[in-house]
């Protein structure tokens, strides 16, 4: 949706999903206010929102405006692209710590593990802990998981403090990006140097050259893509077992009007795997049924929904926007929450029911939300105390103020890299060459990743939906994470039967080889698995020798936040096309900029960030980028290839 079409307020749809609608009427009954009536109250400023407002140091603020504004020059005589640079790599800053942060907490986790320190977790993927062992140089021999944990952990935790020598994942990526990375200047050291690099840099007075800022931006964000999130992912996979594929449903329907009613939200699965835990077990549910509920449900919104939806099965009751709708439902006891993502609006809402909203990690905390304090190694006990919280809540719920939308569908996730090896190959056979192949052939045309957030100034899943839709129907394969994920789960496009949806050659391959058309590969910091498919596709062979040879593109169609802007800056260098949707460009004020992320990105890295406001244009740009690179591999002509089938395999 343009700018233009944003300002005249209520003129657009606020979501797609009949669910959200249904709740938003309540709402408006209510005169609740939620971030989709809010998004109409608070106008964008013009001059932030295109990247043309300084404000680093007391000289200014320093805006620039009008036609001449790249001639213009702020009071110290920094220009516009000097501005907006340091603004685009500030807002990647704030979205790359989230992400390695969020890798440091689960990292800690394990090497609490392995000291015998944290006794409510274990090693769940002794495999998984053994494979990543192996790329930090650690023998395994005649170790056992904990002191395996110990070495693991310590080592990965030694990654986010290196000072000059490089990060060991980024030996993770294809050989000939290492080389271009090493090339440029951009291999990344440990993780909170770039950060601190990037925040020292940008200190009034400090870097003033756009392209030099943005190859420091480049290597900040390769640092957490290739680092701090891959390493979140992988020590995730070993703490809480490698997703395979697990049915669910989901979507607001999912609350039970008879249970107690908890919400998960936020990230980390530290937290929201325990409250699995304590929500299962018996005496707690006892508890539940001694108060005259029928049992507990629990629901995820968010990233933390994709872990435990992925994980243990828990359904997801939404994305983002959905957080405060949940709320509205009436039906929710308490919503149990750690980091990112999670609005202060949220107690706003509360305060109309009920519902107790709790704040746990050390780095968040709400006015006005009640406070538990999460510790590892605590983790049950304190779970249970939440649970129990829930529990004893429920006899406060005003039935007349109930309204759960009796909407949802099923939905299957859950998809690791280490499953789609599995899934086209077998088990001794696992192996990305059927895909390879049926992409060679074009049955397949090409991948896209669609992940990302929600973000109330777009009508709500509209571009992720037509999305998934269009790409599937034109043979392309479509790889979720996120609030993506959740929204291709609530429209119904998480099911295996989507086949039937799809284009010829691509419904072919997905009924002969079993694979859904829409993948679910995770959560937002999972978005690594989607690297880590990228560098399997590389190296299996007749896809080129890197990553932007591929035919592929990542495409956040509805971002919001800091983080999406630091993922797309580490896909772009890792060689990927990625196209932003929604709102536009945060630093289009400045042409120099703008040429940067395109035409200056796409000469040094292979990849470029645009962003392109309407579904209808990524949709294009995506087909022809995907064309190109076919034609550019030579196989763009169909061709004929057997497809691997189940005799194939057994061969
Ligand atoms: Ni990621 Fe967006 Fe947040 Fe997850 Fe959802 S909003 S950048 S998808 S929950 S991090």
């Amino acid at each position: 949706m343009s700018d233009e079409k944003k300002k005249k307020g209520n003129d657009y749809a606020k979501s797609i999903d009949p669910a959200a609608l249904e709740m938003l009427q309540i709402a408006d009954e209510k005169g609740i206010s939620t971030m989709f009536s809010r998004v109409d109250e608070v106008s964008a400023c013009p001059i932030g929102a295109e990247g043309a407002c300084c404000k680093i140091c007391f000289m200014g603020p320093c805006r620039f405006v009008g036609k001449e504004k790249e001639q213009k020059h702020g009071v110290c005589g920094a220009n516009l692209a000097t501005v907006a640079a340091r603004n685009f790599i500030r807002s990647c800053a704030g979205g790359a710590s989230a992400h390695a942060d969020h890798g440091r907490t689960i990292a800690e986790t394990l090497l609490m593990v392995g000291k015998g320190e944290a006794a409510d977790y274990r090693v769940k993927d002794p495999i998984k802990l053994r494979t990543v062992a192996g790329y930090f140089d650690i023998p395994v021999e005649g170790k056992d998981d904990n002191q395996l944990a110990v070495e693991v952990a310590t080592a990965a935790l030694n990654e986010w403090g290196k000072q000059n020598e490089h990060q060991i994942y980024a030996k993770r990526a294809p050989k000939k990006r290492q080389e271009l990375w090493e090339k440029l200047g951009v291999t990344p050291r440990g993780f909170d140097r770039e950060v601190v690099d990037s925040m020292h840099r940008t200190h009034a007075g400090g870097d003033q050259d756009a392209q030099h800022i943005m190859d420091q931006c480049v290597r900040m964000c390769l640092a957490s893509g290739w680092g701090g999130s891959m390493l979140a992912t992988d020590i995730s996979d070993i703490l809480w077992g490698t997703p395979r594929p697990l049915t669910s449903e989901a979507n607001l329907g999912v609350l039970n009007v008879e249970d107690v009613n908890i919400i998960i939200h936020g990230h980390e699965p530290v937290l929201s795997e325990m409250i699995v835990d304590a929500s299962q077990d018996r005496e707690i549910i006892e508890y539940a049924k001694s108060k005259g509920a029928a049992g507990i449900t629990l629901a995820g919104i968010c990233c933390t929904a994709n872990e435990i939806w992925m994980r243990r099965g828990v359904p997801p009751a939404g994305n983002s926007l959905h957080q405060e709708l949940a709320l509205l439902t009436g039906a929710v006891e308490l919503m149990v929450t750690d980091i990112q993502c999670v609005f202060q609006g949220l107690v706003g809402v509360a305060k109309n029911f009920h519902t107790h909203v709790v704040t746990t990690s050390q780095k968040a905390h709400i006015e006005g939300a009640t406070r538990v304090e999460f510790h590892e190694d605590r983790a049950l006990e304190i779970a249970k105390d939440i649970v129990r919280m829930a529990i004893d809540n429920y006899e406060n719920r005003d039935a007349a103020k109930v309204h759960i939308p009796n909407i949802k569908s099923p939905v299957v996730a859950g998809f690791s890299h280490e499953y789609i090896r599995y899934m086209l190959g077998g088990k001794y056979r696992g192996s990305f060459q059927p895909l390879n192949d049926n992409i060679i052939n074009g049955k397949i045309q090409g991948a896209v990743a669609i992940v990302g957030c929600n973000n109330p100034r777009s009508t709500q899943d509209e571009g992720i939906i037509n999305l998934v839709k269009n790409f599937i129907e034109n043979d392309v394969l479509v790889l979720v994470t996120g609030c993506a994920a959740h929204a291709a789960g609530k429209h119904g496009f998480l099911t295996p039967e989507m086949f039937e949806n799809a284009g010829p050659g691509l419904s072919e391959v997905c009924e002969t080889t079993g694979m859904p058309p829409v993948l679910h590969v995770g959560s937002c910091v999972d978005n690594t698995r989607i690297l880590t498919i990228l560098t399997d596709i590389v190296e299996t062979g007749g896809l080129g020798d890197d990553i932007d040879q591929v035919p592929a593109v990542g495409i956040s169609p509805e971002y919001y936040c800091e983080k999406a802007l630091e993922i797309a800056t580490y896909c772009v260098g890792s060689g990927a096309y990625v196209i932003f949707g929604g709102v536009e460009s945060p630093v289009r004020a400045s042409g120099a900029v703008t040429d940067i992320h395109t035409s200056g990105w796409e000469e040094q890295f292979g990849g470029k960030l645009e962003f392109i406001s309407d579904w209808q244009g990524i949709f294009e740009a995506s087909m022809a980028h995907i064309r190109k690179k076919r034609e550019a591999l030579g196989i763009h002509e169909a061709q004929e290839r057997v497809l691997f089938d189940m005799a194939d395999r057994r061969g």
